[in-house]
């Protein structure tokens, strides 16, 4: 990707750039807690975005990005926003870095990337955290701490692309790490490194190739759903409230709002048991909460859809050790923990069964858990 880059803005604007990069991510369980309060456990792949970008002594970003064919222009101050939805990333996270004291100036720039779009793999963030961390080291010094990179990402989808994301995507692009999976405790942003290597296991994802915009969706109804049950229970997340807490107020709070909140309280759980878990090597108590996961965001938190039902059900049936849909849904992909000699099998069947269902088959993406924003020399 790196020699394809370097030809086009060598192309395009004759100089020489400096090449950075920054991961897509997984996330083995604690999903829709993050903006709860709660704990989430992804880690970053070998899926990412680059950018070869150099100054261009105006006060101009010029922007062309590969995949797309498409160029932009747009200057720095707060109107002069690009048209182009996927160019707003860029200009957030540059007015993000500004609005906190920090520099930017003109720069040229040629990116691509191979985290699938709409997947569920935060191609979004990888974006955000690539270009935070190159205005970091160009401009900055490397001032900016990893948190406020992370967050700077996080206010680019609220301020400029209209989705009231939680932190755990921009975080795991950021501090992602090889073979290793986080636990962050969103709430007081601690967060430890587990490494992951689990003997005798795959992780794989099944892309059902549903389309995922988080900006279309429900998503941020999900988040007030749980801002409105938090307030009702005097807490100021979803992080503080038990069981007992929602069931005590079931009357006043309605039967949807009841639903969304009982999922994240028994996924607060549910993340801790998996890293117990992990630490034991216990991958059968790490699947079946996935399995529960899956349950609780199909028929609870209502994010999921009729094909990734159907993916979860073929893993079930062909004994994976743990399947669920993945990411803020609505489309997009399972996470699977597949025992090595099952994975041919599990995959066979679920390419020919979901073909003869829905007409195409689900697109497996292998993953490799890897580092996360980084400079490329
Ligand atoms: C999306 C969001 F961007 C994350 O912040 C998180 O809420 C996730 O959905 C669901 O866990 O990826």
């Amino acid at each position: 990707m790196k020699e394809k880059l370097l030809a086009l803005f060598s192309e395009r604007f004759g100089t020489t750039p400096v090449f950075y990069a920054s991961s897509g991510r997984i996330n083995l369980i604690g999903e829709h807690t993050d903006y709860n309060g709660g704990f989430v456990f992804p880690g970053a792949i070998d899926k990412y975005i680059m950018a070869a970008i150099n100054v261009n002594g105006t006060d101009k970003v010029r922007v062309y990005s590969a995949d797309l064919k498409e160029y932009s222009e747009f200057g720095l101050q707060e109107d002069e926003a690009p048209q182009q939805q996927w160019a707003r990333y860029i200009f957030g996270v540059c007015r993000e870095v500004i609005k906190r004291g920090f520099t930017v100036k003109g720069f040229d720039t040629v990116f691509a990337g191979n985290v699938p779009l709409g997947a569920g793999l935060s191609s979004s963030a990888a974006l955000e955290s690539c270009f935070a961390f190159a205005m970091n080291d160009m401009f900055n010094e490397n001032k900016i701490d990893k948190f406020e990179l992370a967050k700077i990402g996080q206010s680019t989808e609220h301020n400029y692309c209209g989705v009231n994301c939680g932190i755990m995507d921009q975080f795991a692009s950021v501090f992602g790490k090889k073979n290793c999976l986080m636990r962050l405790d969103c709430r007081s942003l601690e967060y430890e490194y587990f490494p992951f290597d689990p003997q005798g296991y795959r992780l794989v994802l099944l892309n059902s190739k549903v389309k995922h915009e988080l900006v279309d969706s429900p998503y941020n109804k999900r988040r007030a759903s749980c801002e409105r049950v938090a307030h009702m229970l005097g807490v100021e997340t979803l992080r503080d409230a038990t069981m007992e807490m929602l069931d005590a107020k079931r009357d006043e709070i309605g039967e949807e709002d009841y639903k969304r909140a009982k999922y994240v309280i028994g996924e607060k759980q549910r993340v801790l048991d998996v890293c117990d878990a992990l630490e034991r090597g216990d991958y059968e108590t790490v699947g079946e909460r996935m399995y529960e996961t899956h349950y609780g965001l199909s028929r609870d938190y209502e994010v999921s859809c009729e094909e990734l039902d159907y993916l979860n059900d073929i893993a079930k049936e062909c004994g994976v050790t743990g399947s669920r849909i993945m990411g803020g849904g609505f489309g997009g992909c399972t996470i699977n923990l597949v025992k090595e000699d099952l994975y041919d099998h599990f995959v066979a069947v679920a390419r020919e069964k979901f073909n003869a269902k829905y007409g195409h088959e689900p697109v497996v993406i292998d993953v490799v858990i890897s580092d996360g924003a980084r400079r490329c020399d």
